[in-house]
């Protein structure tokens, strides 16, 4: 049994609206009993989803005075998170803070895209770069647009079959990462939308599924990820954990979906924030 909350540092950005990144980040993460440290990468008015031109402002200098001032109150993380980042050179801040606290579970969201296009702000480099951050990852969390990117290869618009599922997860787990996740994949023997999930110390291929849903929220691949950690950070095996943040995102989606609002503004966190609190084990898991 222990005895503490556990602590993360969340590098990641902060858009004001449109539900996504640190905003539903540290509300999730805090549900699930885990300090949040936030880390801003970047400050923007919203995210960048289809609500226009949006205020930037980059927070690449702040990022290694902040490491120097945990590191002079001698914090201990048990989790270093990452997400968007704003600039290529971040990437190297990030593998500072995975280096300074070499016992961290360390999680890489390499968030880079969507629907099998890159986000505005994303150049080549940064895509290109985002592989030495996975190869320093314990767990991964990629959806399946980002995946294609770390393989180099070109977004699959048909459904996958399981071999084409399992060789993705095996591929990106020898860019580094005990654990790779994989989110949004159709899967042609599988009903609905399966998220992935690949134990490489255990050579076991596991899968969630969800119904689909016609409509996209932004920060729905934030939630998941915050989900995911917070569930492996409080001793969920990989396919319990998998299990429980794809139960989670798919009651945001749904209820949100029921009131028909601008998807651009993201799932009604707020309504479905109470069930993190449930103590049933979720057990929406299959081998794939
Ligand atoms: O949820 C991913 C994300 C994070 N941060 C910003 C975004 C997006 C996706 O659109 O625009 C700023």
């Amino acid at each position: 049994m222990h005895n503490r909350v556990y602590r993360a540092a969340a590098i990641h950005d902060l858009s004001g609206f449109g539900r996504c990144s640190l905003a539903v980040i540290i509300p999730v993460l805090s549900a699930m009993g885990v300090q949040v440290c936030p880390v801003p990468t970047a400050v923007l008015s919203a995210h960048t989803g289809g609500l226009g031109e949006v205020e930037f402002r980059d927070l690449t200098d702040y990022l290694a005075p902040a490491l120097a001032h945990y590191r002079r109150l001698e914090l201990e993380f048990d989790c270093i998170y990452s997400g968007f980042l704003g600039s290529v050179d971040q990437i190297d801040h990030c593998l500072e803070f995975i280096a300074a606290w070499p016992q961290a579970l360390a999680v890489v969201d390499p968030v880079m895209g969507d629907h099998g296009k890159a986000y505005q702000t994303y150049t080549p480099e940064m895509i290109r770069r985002m592989g030495e951050l996975v190869a320093a990852a314990d767990v991964i969390t990629p959806n399946l647009t980002e995946a294609c990117m770390l393989l180099g290869e070109p977004y699959r618009h048909q459904p996958l079959t399981r071999m084409e599922a399992k060789s993705m997860l095996a591929r990106l787990s020898e860019l580094g990462p005990d654990y790779v996740v994989i989110t949004g994949v159709p899967v042609a023997s599988l009903p609905g939308v399966a998220n992935l999930g690949y134990d490489r110390e255990k050579n076991a291929y596991w899968c969630s599924v969800s119904d689909y849903i016609p409509v996209s929220y932004p920060g729905t691949g934030d939630i998941f990820a915050s989900v995911l950690t917070g569930a492996m950070l409080g001793g969920d095996s990989l396919p319990i954990a998998v299990s429980r943040a794809t139960s989670f995102v798919q009651l945001a989606i749904k209820t949100t979906f029921s009131y028909g609002s601008d998807p651009r503004y993201g799932v009604m966190l707020e309504r479905v924030l109470g069930w993190l609190h449930a103590s049933d084990t979720p057990m929406n898991y299959q081998l794939l």
